[in-house]
């Protein structure tokens, strides 16, 4: 399915005819067209599964097709008929395997039995299930104490699963919980837990048909959600505005084609999503926002009750006059310089804020991986407060979250640093004494790692080895483990990168049957709304030795704990027993059971979206932080190199994360290569190199660990002078673990300084 290296603008809309054309080509590689056509027409419709694409929540209605084109190769990747099984062991040792790029490794197809690493063959053997539990459980209990484990989770896990989970590892001893979210959306929670008492979002779906303005900061829908495009081109069909803040012009929020709109696909007609663009830097947004405040202010001063909803501020919020201080404090200079963007465009912006009734915004990854992330979010979260912008129809906070399921897993418990309200409830429920010192997250376990205090490592889900920063450092980390074990969909880097001993165990995806004691079981899941809905499996499984998620967590729990505090194997005979110890324990949760067999799920409930603030004053918080002094942190301007650029790390259009579903990159024009630099033209010439010449990329850190990648084409982009981007994990060998957000511990994926060297001969990446 991979096209030739090959650089060629992109002209079409997003999604339409292009989208339709990817989406069969994912179909004929599944191996079952057919099947999964049927099993597609189920995403997202009640009785059906939830997408295992990403968080984006639907209209509660059913009847639409709910699947988009990026929702459809997810699909068609789980839902494959390859399988790979003790014979594909036989044939690769672990060294072999190594050698494959990280797109082969996954198109191998499904793991369909449990394995053993085999030291003397450097192969994976089978093993039985009774057997792995075991070995699990003798090692963990071998441990001096339970602080010695790490358990990561990734978002996909169903609440059951990490619900079972998290009681599991919290009845045996740790907080040890790093997670997908921890470098993801951890600063998104943080702040707003802090600003409005919740670290969620607080819109719903149908908040978007009333809004007025949608501000999108730092996301790209028409890739990571392409069913977001739906409610913006509706939003400006209706009169509405849509302003995005990005420093690439990302097509998806340009122009939009819907590929279920007949009309519109015949025709080849697009229409526009966004109404306003501008181009921040890198690490840009908080000052732009800084810089659209300051517009605010000037023009409430110039006409007292113009701008400000001072009924709102008055009744709910805290702390705005220290904010405004600040906020007058901010020089322009500092702001132009930091946001990249001249007073001007942010004059424009503030207006058409300011001239917005109701307004959402929404954000992604690149506001939440940099170094200031929080103070950013908080940022935006003091321009929505001035206006009244939270907890009214039609306007809120709507951080878009990643894997489909990472919001309820936080729900569920997966938290590293869990609030005392969780514990205590937990403890009330299963009187055992929980632990109650903060966890590892993901930066802290992989240090914990690589400094032997850590020694077994579980991975429920995801691709730690790939996902994380400083790959070198990463890998090293697992590998110097005792036991590793990975519950796995798909054969990936981190079950090659694995511990003294390790453990591949095969589990069930989304789309897959889950048939247990009491008949097919449904698992849910948690949007970026709050909504909670069931998911149903449609799919027979490809092997009869794959388990659940939650059978997998059952069996080392019983191996571990025995009947402790629960009877593990007894709940899984009916996940509705699950439930009902979520109902018991955690808020909302009441009449679990039964409240999911509501037509599209139940909606959870959020307190700022009701304007009740779970602070400590019991009110909003404006929330006060000077400007970074420098983008450009301490450890890099020590450097006696001076960067070159600064490097963003981001999503293609064929990929879920480490997951490569091919080599292409439509909407940017990139066609069967990955290894590319996207560059301004004049910064190629600036640099002294030519477009299309291979560079090695190096970044910049002062603790003396060179870190390299090599042989990246270089391709002239329209992005702000400067201002690079090249893609995610190819590049993680150049995000230093060291840099990561403050109060946030996510490694700043969206801000590396670096310098570009002629390519060296060896062409391999690091
Ligand atoms: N098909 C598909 N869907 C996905 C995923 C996937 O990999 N593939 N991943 C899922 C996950 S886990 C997540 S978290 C989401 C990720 O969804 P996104 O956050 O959309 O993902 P990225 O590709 O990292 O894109 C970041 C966007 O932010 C812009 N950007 C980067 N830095 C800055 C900055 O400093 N300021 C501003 N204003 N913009 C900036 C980039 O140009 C880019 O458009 O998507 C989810 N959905
Ligand atoms: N440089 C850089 N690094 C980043 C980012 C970035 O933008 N730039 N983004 C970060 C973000 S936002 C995130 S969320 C993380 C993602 O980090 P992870 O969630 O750890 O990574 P994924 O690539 O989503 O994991 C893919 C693997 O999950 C397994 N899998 C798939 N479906 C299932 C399932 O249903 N059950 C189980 N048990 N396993 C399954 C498959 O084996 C597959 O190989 O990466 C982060 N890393
Ligand atoms: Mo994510």
């Amino acid at each position: 399915m991979n096209s030739q290296p090959r650089y060629q603008p992109y002209t079409g809309p997003a999604a339409g005819w292009g989208a339709l054309r990817s989406v069969t080509q994912h179909w004929l590689d599944s191996k079952q067209p057919l099947k999964n056509l049927r099993a597609l027409l189920k995403t997202n419709q009640n009785g059906g599964f939830d997408c295992p694409g990403c968080a984006w929540g639907d209209s509660p209605e059913s009847g639409h097709i709910k699947f988009c084109e990026n929702g459809a190769k997810a699909v068609n990747w789980e839902a494959t008929k390859r399988g790979i099984g003790r014979e594909f062991f036989a044939r690769y040792s672990v060294a072999q395997l190594r050698e494959q790029s990280d797109y082969w490794l996954e198109h191998q197809g499904r793991l369909t039995e449990p394995l053993r690493y085999d030291a003397a063959s450097d192969r994976y053997l089978p093993i039985s299930w009774d057997a792995a539990f075991g070995l699990i459980a003798d090692t963990l209990k071998g441990l001096d104490s339970p602080h010695q484990a790490e358990f990561y989770t990734s978002g996909r896990a169903s609440n059951e699963a990490a619900f079972l989970y998290q009681l599991m590892v919290r009845a045996y001893g740790t907080n040890n919980f790093p997670d997908c979210s921890n470098m993801c959306h951890e600063a998104s929670g943080v702040a707003l837990g802090e600003s409005i008492g919740v670290g969620k979002g607080t819109v719903t779906f149908a908040d978007f048909a009333h809004a007025d303005a949608i501000f999108v900061f730092g996301q790209n829908p028409g890739t990571n959600h392409p069913r977001m495009l739906e409610p913006l081109r509706e939003a400006i069909e209706r009169g509405a505005l849509v302003v995005c803040f990005n420093p690439l012009k990302e097509r998806g929020l340009e122009r939009f084609q819907h590929p279920q709109h007949p009309l519109e696909m015949l025709s080849n007609g697009d229409r526009p999503t966004s109404s306003a663009y501008f181009r921040p830097h890198l690490g840009g947004d908080m000052a732009a926002v800084r810089g659209m405040a300051k517009f605010l202010l000037q023009w409430e001063r110039e006409q007292p009750g113009s701008v400000f909803d001072q009924a709102f501020i008055d009744a709910h919020t805290d702390g705005l006059a220290d904010w405004l201080a600040a906020v007058a404090a901010s020089d322009w200079a500092q702001i132009e310089q930091q946001s990249g963007l001249a007073r001007g465009e942010i004059e424009q912006a503030a207006r058409l804020y300011a001239g917005a009734e109701r307004v959402i915004t929404c954000w992604a990854m690149g506001i939440t991986q940099h170094r200031h992330s929080v103070a950013t979010i908080q940022e935006i979260a003091n321009l929505m407060l001035l206006r009244g912008n939270i907890g009214k129809p039609g306007a809120g906070l709507c951080p878009v979250r990643g894997h489909s399921n990472v919001q309820g897993d936080r729900t569920m418990g997966i938290n590293e640093r869990p609030p005392a309200a969780l514990l205590d409830a937990l403890q009330r429920r299963f009187q055992f004494p929980v632990p109650r010192a903060a966890g590892h997250n993901t930066v802290e376990a992989i240090n914990a790692m690589l400094a032997g205090q850590a020694k077994v490592f579980i991975g429920l889900g995801g691709n730690f080895a790939q996902a994380t920063p400083d790959s070198p450092r990463t890998h090293a980390a697992l590998q110097q483990c005792e036991l590793s074990v990975q519950i796995s969909t798909k054969l990936n880097r981190s079950h090659l990168m694995h511990g003294k001993q390790a453990l591949i165990l095969p589990c069930l995806g989304r789309t897959d049957i889950d048939r247990q004691a009491h008949g097919p079981q449904a698992v849910t899941v948690e949007d970026s709304f709050s909504m909670v809905h069931a998911s149903w499996g449609q799919l027979p499984p490809l092997s009869a030795q794959m388990r659940s998620e939650p059978a997998i967590i059952a069996g080392i729990a019983h191996a571990l704990l025995g009947r402790q505090p629960v009877d593990w194997l007894w709940l899984i005979e009916d996940y509705a027993r699950i439930r009902e110890l979520i109902a018991d324990t955690l808020p909302g949760f009441a009449n679990f059971n039964q409240q999911i067999t509501q037509p599209g799920g139940f909606y959870l409930g959020n307190a700022a979206g009701a304007r009740r603030w779970n602070t400590e004053g019991g009110k909003a918080r404006f929330i006060a932080h000077a400007l970074p002094e420098h983008l450009l942190p301490a450890e890099v301007r020590s450097q006696e190199q001076k960067p070159h650029l600064v490097l963003q790390t981001l999503r293609s259009h064929d990929q879920y994360n480490t997951t490569l579903y091919g080599l292409d990159d439509r909407y940017r024009g990139v066609h069967g290569m990955r290894e590319v630099l996207f560059v301004n033209a004049a910064d190629i010439q600036r640099l002294g190199f030519e477009p299309g010449q291979k560079v090695d990329l190096l970044s910049l850190w002062d603790d003396g660990i060179e870190r390299r990648v090599k042989g990246f084409t270089l391709l002239a982009y329209d992005t702000p002078a400067g201002q690079a981007a090249a893609y995610y994990p190819e590049t993680n060998p150049l995000v230093p673990l060291d840099s990561f957000g403050v109060g946030s511990h996510t490694p700043t994926s969206k801000f590396i300084a670096i310098r570009l060297l002629p390519a060296s001969p060896d062409q391999r990446i690091h």
